[in-house]
């Protein structure tokens, strides 16, 4: 599709989802990796201007974008109500979604793309790294009360909506099929960071394991745990609305926790190629242990506090794995900017990953200070 052609849907898009006033505008908006995400700017008649988030789904990650969306339609009537019982701001402290003019949840257009629209959050920020301390701890705050607010939502209505999402053994198979295929014949130079996984293979399966045994429970969880997935309150510094809520499925906590802890308590960004700059920071490993504890232990078992260090190294592992496989794949799943993006990303995981092993009795001790 040109560009041209790409203008015309998200047209298309803005007319039938039902945002209040006349459109005067939309540009693309924020750095997610897999939707595309636009911000829409609609006068009102009285002059004023209201902002909306627009998102065209991906619909080759999200297979089924209606059973995607019912899932969050779901979960944000349900937290909606949860955060008025709080006397929190519904409007603000969940996603909102704008509906279609004849009253669905997205809308499909005319070439089979599926979009839908939000409420935007206004005077709140989303941080693309940890620059301040406090806003990873108000990210652990908001993650953990989020699992918390939804302990009671009905999880046998949650579709799954990418089947086998942290299933690391599944992840572990992938990425043997993509070396196998060796695509686009850059099996060659990944040698060093096939030879770290399978180092670790044994260890890959230490959740799915528990959860057998009926050891790690499943709960209703978000799965993309990352920092910029949280919007902070410019007054309050607060965390005030989990966002991007289409992987909320039954999961682990466990992989909660250490999905923000592989994205946040690094001393760089995720894709820096520089690895030098990449270690894994205690320091901010102890103030998200210390949120995420503050705001969900309660409501979590034994096995679960135990296995926090475990699954922050699981899911650098994985998320790397993730990473390079699509690397050897093409580069089809995750956006890239660059040449050797996803392999920068992959390196910068498992940098992380060795750290956590070379740290790990220290993060144990972090666990049980705030257990
Ligand atoms: P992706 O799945 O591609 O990561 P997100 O749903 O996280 O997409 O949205 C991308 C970015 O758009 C976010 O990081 C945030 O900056 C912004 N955003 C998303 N939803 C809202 C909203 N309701 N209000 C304000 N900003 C939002
Ligand atoms: C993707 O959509 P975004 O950028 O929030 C991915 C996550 C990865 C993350 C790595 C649906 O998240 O699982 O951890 O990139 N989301 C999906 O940055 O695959
Ligand atoms: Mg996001």
């Amino acid at each position: 599709m040109t560009r041209e052609e790409y203008c015309v849907k998200i047209k298309e898009a803005v007319e039938n989802i039902n945002f209040k006033g006349t459109c005067i505008g939309y540009r693309p908006y924020g750095n997610g990796h897999i939707n595309d995400t636009f911000l829409v700017r609609s006068r009102q008649t009285d002059g004023t201007v209201l902002r909306y988030i627009l998102q065209r789904m991906n619909h080759e990650v999200f297979k089924n974008p209606g059973q995607l969306m019912e899932n969050i339609a779901g979960v944000t009537g349900f937290l909606r109500k949860k955060v008025k019982s709080e006397q929190g701001d519904p409007d603000r402290e969940t996603l909102n979604i704008i509906k279609t003019r004849d009253g669905n949840n997205f809308f499909c257009d005319s070439i089979g793309c599926y979009w839908r629209g939000y409420q935007f959050i206004e005077d709140a920020t989303c941080f693309e790294d940890v620059k301040d301390p406090d806003v990873f701890y108000q990210s652990a705050l908001s993650f953990g009360h989020f699992q918390y607010l939804l302990s009671d939502y009905p999880a046998g209505t949650l579709h799954e909506t990418i089947p086998d999402f942290h299933n690391t053994p599944v992840r572990l198979e992938n990425l043997r099929k993509a070396v196998k295929e060796d695509k686009s014949g850059r099996v060659k130079e990944v040698k060093a960071e096939l030879a770290f996984v399978l180092e670790r293979e044994k260890e890959l399966h230490i959740l799915m394991d528990l959860y057998e045994e009926g050891k790690l429970p499943l709960r209703v969880t978000h799965n993309d745990t990352k920092l910029n997935n949280i919007m902070i309150d410019n007054a309050t510094g607060k965390g005030i609305c989990v966002i991007d809520l289409d992987t909320v499925m039954p999961g682990f906590s466990v992989t909660d926790f250490g999905d923000s802890i592989r994205f946040g308590a690094s001393t760089g960004a995720e894709d820096e190629p520089d690895l030098s700059k990449i270690n894994f920071d205690l320091a901010l490993f102890e103030v998200y242990t210390r949120g995420f504890l503050e705001s969900c232990s309660k409501s979590l078992n034994e096995t679960e506090i135990d296995m926090l260090p475990a699954g922050a190294r699981l899911m650098a592992l994985e998320c790397g794995m993730r990473f390079l496989t699509d690397y050897l794949e093409g580069d089809t799943y995750f956006r890239i900017h660059r040449e050797k993006h996803n392999l920068d990303r992959c390196r910068t995981q498992f940098k992380l990953a060795a750290e956590m092993e070379q740290k790990w009795d220290l993060m144990k001790q972090i666990v049980n200070k705030y257990r």
